[in-house]
């Protein structure tokens, strides 16, 4: 039996760095380049489990912070784990806390040991320390679970990303001997995470040093934190060389329709983005023919679906004109609807991209996508 979160690597690009694989888990194996859509609390907000099944996801993601926070997880874990807690029977992947201590807390006191701060609901204080984390998702159960880290706020000063990057890799080293310890290896998998913001000789230093640690899989963390484009695309090119060809690679908040092709195109297995569930929350919605918001007035008499080309419930049951009206009514029923409608698009799209994968024509593919998501100049 494989090791779980082991990565199998079937073919790699004749054209760029892009490669086709399987990551193996006891609740199922899956095919990459993935999206794992965002389920914060457990449950991609608004979309019933059944239709996101139908959607093709084959792993969500949940954040260990707000599990822990509400409702708990003595009642996950009563529960048998957060699987059996929200009945979604594919992978799950939970973030260690880290991250959304510091998105979601002005009052947070960092120090060797750990992460002090206060709950963003109740302003009760909390600590976690890597060995709590590792803890604490053990507990929630999900098939892979991730270092607990800083994620370096951008822009750093060069010595404050040094500082970071290595209590990032001290706490790497703690959380791999908290996870270890007991049989929760058997079932579950732990992927370190690569910091060092946009300094090339830090992010060489992380990448390097976590892979000699020999995690079952490798994050990039600390992109998409407000640095432009180009660096985004450049701390993957850095790190790229150093990760082991046959284990995972996740790019951490990352994956908007264009990353995925630019991300993948270097390399990346795994992506996770909120855009396409708080988006629709907005009214903005992907198509294959760019971005639109259907709050706007030229949809009011448009009786099309939303996107030609989807298959989703959203696109086969109501059209532009009636969503325009439930988002104006702020009549609930269009969050789920858009939400749906857009994490279709992102599943589609990655299956887009691994078929291309299949056939050797990713680049062609790319050409194509883009040529119709820009058309309306958008
Ligand atoms: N670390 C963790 N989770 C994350 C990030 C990170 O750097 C990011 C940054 N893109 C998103 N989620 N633990
Ligand atoms: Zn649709």
């Amino acid at each position: 039996m494989a090791e779980v979160g082991s990565y199998k690597l079937i073919k790699k690009s004749s054209q760029c760095k892009a490669r086709l694989g399987q990551v193996y888990t006891t609740r199922g194996v899956i095919d990459t380049p993935v999206f794992m859509p965002v389920g914060t609390q457990g449950t991609v907000k608004g979309v019933p489990n059944e239709d996101l099944q139908n959607s093709g996801a084959q792993i969500i993601l949940a954040n260990s912070y707000h599990l822990y926070l509400r409702p708990g997880t003595e009642i996950i874990k009563k529960a048998g784990g957060i699987q059996k807690f929200n009945s979604w029977n594919r992978p799950m992947l939970t973030d260690s806390g880290g991250f959304q201590i510091f998105s979601l807390n002005e009052i947070r006191k960092l120090t060797e040991d750990g992460a002090k701060f206060q709950s963003h609901i109740d302003g009760s204080s909390h600590f976690f320390s890597p060995e709590k984390s590792m803890q604490i998702q053990k507990d929630i159960g999900a098939d892979i679970i991730m270092c607990f880290d800083e994620c370096t706020p951008y822009p750093a000063t060069y010595k404050y990303a040094k500082n970071s990057m290595e209590l990032s890799l001290r706490w790497a080293k703690r959380c791999r001997e908290e996870f270890y310890k007991d049989d929760a290896c058997k079932t579950q998998s732990l992927f370190g995470i690569i910091q060092g913001s946009t300094y090339e000789d830090l992010r060489k230093i992380s990448a390097q040093e976590m892979t000699e640690m020999n995690f079952t899989g490798y994050a990039i963390g600390g992109v998409s934190v407000g640095e432009p484009k180009e660096e985004k695309e450049k701390v993957i090119e850095t790190v790229e060389p150093y990760l082991p060809e046959n284990k995972a690679r996740y790019l951490m908040g990352v994956g908007m329709p264009e990353d995925l092709w630019e991300g993948v195109s270097r390399g990346i297995d795994m992506f996770d983005c909120v855009i396409p569930t708080r988006n629709g929350r907005n009214g903005q919605v992907f198509t294959s023919m760019g971005k639109i918001n259907i709050r706007n007035a030229e949809f009011k008499e448009d009786f099309t679906s939303l996107d030609p080309q989807c298959n989703c419930p959203t696109c086969k049951g109501y059209s532009k004109a009636y969503l325009n009206h439930l988002v104006r009514a702020q009549e609930s029923l269009y969050l789920g609807l858009l939400s749906l409608h857009n994490i279709y698009f992102m599943i589609n799209l990655m299956s887009k991209i691994r078929k291309s994968l299949e056939n050797d024509t990713f680049l062609e593919a790319k050409k194509e996508f883009f040529e119709n998501y820009y058309s309306r100049g958008t």
